[in-house]
């Protein structure tokens, strides 16, 4: 029986359909056991609302890993989101080094800007720590602009397949073991993402869909780590992801005035299908 236990750290926006109540039941869906360890609790996602509220849990996050480690509580995979605070990127690679077992495969989301910019909130500091996390993961999902905030190349909206080499280069320099670059556009009309996984680059393409949507980071790297976890390898994986979240994108189209996020729960079933 195949029936892996996964770990899953980012913040619970309780309102805005990202994070954790994203990758909770996708996770789920995806047939695996998910443990969670909400980084932060926020009244909702910081990208749109104004004057959310923003509970901390960085404290709590030694004391929970100690019990982990008394009570032998270790996990297949490790996954990775949005984080609260400097500090607590230490405390996670901590968990990354007592809670994994063996074999356990980490995936790191550095979860932390989008468009050219850092979300609110976070700085160089936060940054440079995240570099070190990245370095502990086997896979890392950046964006664009993640990976140039942690490699300092600088960001660009129109580029060339020379671009996307320089930036897996600088992540690969940082200790990045295997890549999975998103939102890569060569062509109008067309975007998709890159793999380079044992050094070897691949790509899948598929459509750019008018309406962008909120949150579609946080269930394209959910879908990815559960297809990935569900053995499917990284190309895989990630085209499964891939379609999963034009398919939540679509269907968003359909509803009126969803902004804050993408309605990813009624085409779960086209999820599950692909596994
Ligand atoms: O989707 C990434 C994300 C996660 N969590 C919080 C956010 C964001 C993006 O803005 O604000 C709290």
């Amino acid at each position: 029986m195949d029936y892996k236990k996964i770990l899953t750290i980012q913040d619970i926006s309780c309102v805005g359909q990202c994070s954790l109540t994203v990758a909770l039941p996708i996770l789920s869906a995806c047939g695996l056991e998910t443990c969670v360890l909400p980084s932060a609790v926020l009244s909702t996602h910081t990208a749109g609302f104004s004057g959310y509220t923003f509970r901390d849990l960085t404290e709590d996050m030694p004391q929970i890993r100690a019990h982990w480690e008394k009570e032998q509580i270790a996990f297949d995979a490790i996954y990775t989101g949005y984080l609260g605070s400097t500090k607590q990127i230490a405390y996670v690679r901590d968990i990354f080094a007592s809670a994994a077992a063996p074999g356990c495969v980490k995936v790191v989301d550095p979860a932390m800007a989008d468009n050219g910019n850092l979300y609110p909130g976070f700085d160089g500091a936060f940054v440079d720590a995240m570099k070190g996390l990245c370095a502990d993961a086997d896979y890392v999902v950046p964006n664009i602009t993640e990976s140039c905030f942690l490699t300092g190349v600088d960001y660009r909206t129109e580029y060339d397949r020379a671009y996307v080499d320089l930036l897996l280069e600088k992540l690969t320099e940082l200790g990045c073991k295997n890549i999975i670059l998103t939102g890569i556009s060569y062509k109008p009309g067309k975007t998709g993402v890159v793999v380079l996984e044992n050094g070897k680059y691949s790509y899948y393409e598929h459509d750019l869909l008018p309406n962008s949507c909120h949150g579609t980071g946080d269930i394209y790297a959910s879908a990815f780590v559960g297809a990935l976890v569900r053995g499917k390898g990284a190309y895989g994986a990630a085209k499964i992801a891939a379609d999963y979240a034009v398919e939540c994108i679509k269907y968003t189209a359909l509803l009126d005035n969803h902004w804050y996020g993408a309605a990813f729960e009624p085409v779960l079933g086209k999820l599950i299908a692909a596994l």
